[in-house]
């Protein structure tokens, strides 16, 4: 994989030599009157003007055109390289009009290809010229994340439903690309408010188009429980009935979740559960009598404190409990983690905290899977190949912070979530009608602007296994409301996870930003239009 020396950004430079290349290319190959009388011409969109950014892209040679005898070119033999084929012809075809048709055979058109190379396990190259697209990559994780790079070289009316005029260009040259972090994150909050399956479904393909690869789902809290389990029934039937605010609420049957998992898997991103414990456990507590120390079920919470509730860490029932929803999640996950939450233990005392932790990551490794917990699980003794998740803000104490560092120089991975930073729920300013405030307002450029390999003092770069942005719903009931919060925040997230650091720069970023808000209208994804991005006019 060949990777940019220099520390210093890049972009402008390749911009402008490719931006000379496209008058050189409109005078040429769209002149052809592809785009109906009076129409203006679509110019090929620069190759590192996507987001992510791109690990490397050369300008060159001429631009390839779909066209309506385009066709998808894929490899017999392997079924996962055919599904990634149908799913960019999905995408395609509405648009564009055009058959597109899969093909084992011929030459040029949009090619996939596996082969042997140093792409790593998501890595890809695309190579554009006039004859062709070729997309190559080692596994098939590499193949999609390449299409979604593709996606984004293509004109935004492409996201469209109905047919579109074009034409449909793809400037010419090469792109490699692979991921600076393996682990790059997005956490949906189902338990505040309950989201659907359609509702996850149309955030992870958002959440794809960006290159993520982790489906954090925050499963249980003190408003609700939101898995089927089939030893405690209660915890889903009860303890999933409401929400915050008192709607009805609502679980995942074990298919359903299945569901989400295949779904999930097929956008190349592993589901990631989590049962928070031994706090934020109010739905389980009013489920079930026998998990209260005073053997009294609370009533069901519909409000939005944090901190109240505990799992009675003295009680062996309670590891009964705990066993039991651990293997069944587990039995329902095919990726390897399991998130066992472990924040605001507030109403935990110390000792019962790291008695818990003690006797619940051992249970997690039993059943096949890697503990990851938020990081106050740092305050216990964390699993050996467990990962904390860093939720402080820029304020949050020294000792604090050299709590979590310290683990990381003891082996525990790390994966960064600052509320300060990617926290999707936190508001973006103060008249942002949706979100918190807790961690103070994180307008665009915040969220961007911090490198999470040197983001902890005195944590090693290399403890740290990624990003994450967490979208927690106390506000937020609607896809509409997870699309406001999300965009376009999660895209710089997602930048942050997988570009290499010598592309950092805000000012070349926010301008690859404001270029995808044609593709956010074309998709129906309503985003917060912030002063600090020079959007289009619409
Ligand atoms: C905190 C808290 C959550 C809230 C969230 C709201 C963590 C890890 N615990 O983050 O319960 O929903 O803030 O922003």
């Amino acid at each position: 994989m060949r990777r940019h020396p220099s520390t210093t950004p890049r972009t402008p430079r390749l911009t402008r030599a490719l931006g000379s290349l496209l008058l050189v290319a409109a005078a040429g190959v769209f002149a052809v009157g592809a785009a109906p009388a009076g129409q203006e011409r679509a110019a090929a969109t620069p190759l590192d003007r996507i987001v992510p950014a791109p690990a490397s892209a050369e300008a060159g040679g001429s631009p390839y055109l779909v066209t309506r005898d385009t066709r998808i070119r894929i490899d017999a033999a392997r079924e996962d390289t055919r599904r990634i084929g149908a799913y960019l012809a999905d995408v395609l075809r509405p648009s564009t009009g055009y058959p597109l048709p899969l093909t084992t055979h011929g030459r040029g058109g949009i090619r996939l290809r596996l082969a042997n190379g140093r792409f790593g396990a998501e890595g890809y190259r695309l190579d554009s010229g006039a004859r062709g697209v070729t997309i190559t990559a080692r596994e098939p994780a590499g193949l999609f994340h390449g299409v979604q790079t593709l996606r984004q070289l293509l004109p935004a009316a492409v996201e469209r439903k109905s047919v579109q005029p074009g034409p449909w260009p793809v400037a010419g040259g090469t792109v490699e690309d692979a991921p600076r972090y393996a682990y790059r994150g997005a956490m949906l909050d189902v338990s505040r408010h309950f989201f659907t399956v359609a509702q996850v479904k149309r955030y992870i393909d958002e959440l794809a188009l960006y290159k993520i690869n982790k489906l954090h789902l925050h499963l249980s809290d003190d408003q609700g429980w939101r898995i089927a389990v089939d030893s405690w029934p209660r915890l889903a039937a009860y303890g999933g009935s409401t929400e915050v605010g008192g709607g009805p609420g609502g679980f995942y049957t074990k298919d359903d979740y299945r569901e989400i998992v295949r779904y999930a898997a097929s956008r190349y991103l592993e589901v990631v559960p989590e049962i928070d414990m031994p706090g934020h456990t109010n739905a389980a507590l009013a489920s079930y009598a026998e998990l209260n120390c005073d053997g009294v079920a609370p009533p069901l919470y519909t409000g939005t404190k944090v901190g109240f509730s505990s799992l009675c860490v003295a009680k062996d029932r309670t590891y009964d409990f705990v066993d039991d929803v651990i293997r069944e999640l587990a039995a329902l996950t095919p990726g390897r983690y399991l998130h066992i939450g472990g924040d605001e233990a507030h109403s935990t005392s110390h000792d019962d905290y790291v008695k818990f932790m003690d006797r619940v990551q051992p249970v997690v490794a039993k059943y096949g899977k890697t503990v990851i917990g938020w990081h106050q699980l740092t305050g216990a003794t964390p699993a050996p190949g467990a990962l904390a998740q860093y939720w402080g803000l820029d304020s949050t104490s020294a000792a604090e912070k050299e709590q979590v560092a310290k683990a990381a120089r003891n082996g525990t991975g790390l994966i960064l979530s600052p509320a300060d930073r990617v926290y999707l729920d936190m508001k973006y300013t103060k008249d942002t009608p949706l979100g918190l405030a807790w961690a103070g307002y994180v307008e665009v450029r915040r969220s961007y602007d911090w490198d999470p390999g040197a983001y902890l003092p005195g944590a090693p770069a290399s403890a740290v296994r990624g990003v994450e942005a967490p979208l927690w719903s106390e506000t937020l009931s609607t896809s509409a409301h997870i699309d406001y919060m999300a965009f376009p925040r999660l895209p710089g997230a997602a930048e942050l996870g997988w570009s290499p650091a010598a592309t950092h720069d805000w000012e070349t970023y926010k301008v690859r930003l404001a270029a995808q808000a044609p593709r956010w209208d074309a998709l129906g994804i309503g985003y917060y239009r912030s002063p600090q991005v020079p959007w289009p006019s619409r």
